[in-house]
């Protein structure tokens, strides 16, 4: 008994012994593959060895990071270019400027920030130093700066109360912060102006809440004899990433390029994965490498074929989404003589519909004019565009739909003119083509079709009346999450 029983109790222990194992093993198994699935890699290197096959497979695994998704999200941002070139009625000031000329007369930021939040603008950014050196701040670090201007008698401080009244409004707030300074004594002495830089940047980061987006231009207009000026990214970089970690470093930056014009067009093949030269296995924000050796100009950066060219070289696919930038007149900052130039309506949708539906994020610069105010005519423009986008997007014709695969049944009939998908982006980029047809009664039509969709692909079209339309895919890197259709009735605009 007692033998059987201390058999049975070590096959009892045993037995049990061995569930615990499974169970641990079966648990650290799922832990481990949540970790994985998790840590899913945004960066992937490419050889030349690698087939197209591969290369498709690859591309269709590279996914966002959180900071870049949530970025991608925000969908509509507005610039405001604001400083002494407002008053001195130029584009690129020359750094010799006095700041007694920075006087706006009613400056509001609240006024600045209501005006874009009427257009459906979730987030600003606002140039806290342009070219010329002039900072819209109290820096410590130079006497070229709002307080040095009759501004509030040298006592204002234009990225607080604009991030404030971000704050306020429930907006996301970023900097531009200009690497060129044609101001700056210590430009061209790349050591130390790296050092200066980066305490201005410390100052932005540390000083202001949080910072949604860190915009550095590329911008030099130095020519042959001018100063040369080697700009440590990397060093700038770690700063970001250690002051601000939810920040994205935008054009000469790792997590959002520029889309390549600033006419406001965007590619209409547009992906966010991107073949960068440099190491397999470095992440972007580790290895400059990515802004030197990217063209954004490229007509074609994300293709098979392109990405086939670049392993031919060897080199790694990155995440790196486009955002389209482009002003509402035809300056970067306010000309009295520009307020008859305001972009109309249509030009502002299609500038819209191009940027926002074709995978793109667009930021719309709005200058404000010398009373530190946004124009009346910018205002009521900003106004027309988000009643416009509201009155469209509003109402989705396919919401309740019943679905069926990828077939919506709309419920009665429904007139539509304007569609949108959205791929769910957290599992990559894979959609390359698609068509969407509509039931006419009889048969299926093709009312529209597209190659990339990306975060969202608008589609506009002449009105059309059905009870039920579907989504082909054509063409995919992978097999793609079911992606999200809305239908829409867009208002006819006036010509
Ligand atoms: C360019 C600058 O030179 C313009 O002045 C403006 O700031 C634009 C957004 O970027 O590179």
């Amino acid at each position: 008994m007692h033998s059987l029983d201390k058999k049975g109790g070590r096959r009892r222990n045993a037995d049990s012994l061995f569930s615990f194992l499974l169970i641990a093993g079966l648990l650290a198994f799922a832990a481990i593959t949540a970790a994985c699935r998790d840590k899913r890699p945004t960066v992937i290197g490419i050889l030349p060895g690698d087939t197209p096959a591969d290369l498709a497979a690859k591309a269709a695994r590279v996914v966002p990071s959180e900071r870049q998704l949530a970025w991608q999200a925000l969908e509509f941002q507005a610039f405001f270019h604001f400083g002494v070139n407002t008053f001195t009625d130029r584009e690129w000031g020359t750094g010799t400027e006095d700041p007694k000329i920075f006087n706006p007369t009613e400056f509001d930021a609240g006024q600045w920030i209501a005006a874009v939040k009427a257009a459906g603008i979730r987030g600003v950014i606002v140039t806290a130093k342009h070219h010329d050196g002039f900072c819209l701040w109290p820096s410590r670090f130079t006497e070229h700066s709002v307080k040095n201007s009759q501004w509030r008698n040298g006592r204002g401080d234009v990225v607080r109360e604009v991030a404030d009244a971000c704050r306020r409004a429930g907006l996301k707030f970023g900097v531009y912060l200009s690497p060129w300074d044609r101001h700056e004594p210590t430009y061209g002495d790349s050591p130390r102006y790296n050092e200066h830089f980066k305490n201005q940047l410390r100052e932005l980061l540390t000083g202001y809440g949080e910072i949604a987006e860190v915009w550095f231009d590329g911008a030099c207009g130095e020519g042959p004899n001018g100063k040369r000026q080697v700009y440590d990214w990397q060093a700038y970089w770690d700063l970001i990433r250690e002051l601000q970690p939810g920040a994205v470093i935008s054009i000469m930056g790792p997590d959002v390029r520029w889309v390549g014009n600033e006419a406001g067009t965007g590619r209409e093949i547009e992906w966010s994965v991107i073949p960068v030269p440099g190491m397999a296995d470095r992440p972007a924000d580790k290895d400059p490498g990515v802004i030197s050796g990217l063209n954004a100009m490229t007509p074609d950066l994300g293709s098979l074929q392109a990405i086939e060219a670049a392993a031919r070289r060897g080199g790694r696919l990155i995440w790196y989404p486009a955002q389209v930038d482009v002003s509402i007149r035809p300056g970067w900052f306010y000309h009295a003589s520009e307020d008859m130039k305001v972009k109309t309506l249509g030009q502002l949708l299609d500038i819209y519909y191009a940027a926002v539906g074709g995978n793109a994020q667009l930021l719309l610069n709005i200058p404000p004019d010398r009373r530190g105010r946004i124009h009346e005519n910018d205002v009521l423009r900003l106004k027309e565009l988000g009643d416009a986008l509201r009155t469209t997007f509003t109402v989705n014709l396919a919401s309740g739909a019943k679905v069926s695969s990828s077939e919506y049944d709309l419920r009665g009939e429904k007139a539509f003119n304007t569609a949108m998908i959205k791929e769910p982006l957290r599992h990559g980029q894979r959609i390359e083509s698609f068509a969407v047809d509509a039931w006419d009664g009889g048969g299926w039509r093709e009312i529209a079709k597209g190659t990339t969709v990306g975060w969202t692909k608008l589609l506009r079209f002449p009105v059309v009346r059905a009870t039920k339309v579907r989504l082909r895919i054509l063409k995919a890197r992978a097999a793609p999450d079911i992606p999200e259709i809305g239908l829409y009735l867009a208002p006819l605009l006036a010509p």
